[in-house]
């Protein structure tokens, strides 16, 4: 089965309990980071964890092992369910957020390529695929591969083996969600499900993946 994530990046306390009340019925898991956080504040976390779904910290963790370990501390302390953070500062500082995440029985997920058209400036000739390598040394649950290139996607599913893959760049960024359904194990998706004039209608719709 293929998850349905949604990216919840609207800046409104209200807007965003709106939306996930109406679209978590038609969803696996739900994904917020800064825009919401920053604006409603962290005690969000909580309200949304509150609607059954596992609520994923997308703050691309990317620093020295011990303020991952503190940042980590606290992104569990507010009631997330997982982390993401990037793989590019090294074994040590990943493996921080692993042990973190793990020992309070969450998951932890590594940005291996990302989906903007900047992207290959520096995830491009093998830096990708070790970043994925490395995401399974540190014992991940999972990786973030874009949808807006299903061939990279099929590419890191070599390197990641069972491990799940979870997918951004559906909709708005122009990834087409059947495709990469096929590939990866999650699509993330933001603007095409919270900006639709009826959210919930738009969730039901990319559900599909969901079989
Ligand atoms: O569907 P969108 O384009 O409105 O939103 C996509 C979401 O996925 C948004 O929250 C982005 O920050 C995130 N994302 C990407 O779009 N591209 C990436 O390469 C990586 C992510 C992501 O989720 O990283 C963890």
């Amino acid at each position: 089965m293929t998850e349905l994530i949604l990216a919840l990046d609207v800046t409104g306390r209200e807007e965003a309990l709106a939306i996930a009340r109406v679209c978590a019925p038609h969803l696996d898991r739900i994904k917020i980071g800064y825009p919401l956080v920053l604006s409603a504040g962290l005690a969000i976390a909580r309200d949304l964890a509150a609607l059954g779904r596992p609520l994923l910290a997308d703050f691309k963790v990317a620093d020295i092992p011990n303020t991952n370990r503190l940042i980590t501390e606290a992104v569990f302390d507010a009631g997330f369910g997982g982390i993401i953070c990037q793989g590019f500062p090294g074994r040590d500082s990943v493996q921080a957020c692993v042990d973190v995440a793990h020992a309070r029985g969450g998951e932890c997920y590594v940005v291996a390529e990302m989906s903007h058209p900047g992207a290959p400036e520096f995830f491009h000739g093998g830096v990708a695929e070790r970043l994925a390598a490395l995401a399974v040394a540190c014992n991940v649950d999972g990786i973030i591969a874009p949808a807006t290139r299903p061939e990279r996607v099929k590419a890191l599913r070599e390197i990641v083996g069972k491990r799940r893959i979870f997918s951004p760049g559906v909709g708005a960024q122009g990834g087409d969600a059947d495709a990469v359904a096929a590939l990866a194990d999650g699509i993330i998706v933001g603007r095409a499900i919270y900006e639709a004039r009826d959210p919930a209608t738009a969730a039901k719709k990319y559900a599909a993946v969901r079989g």
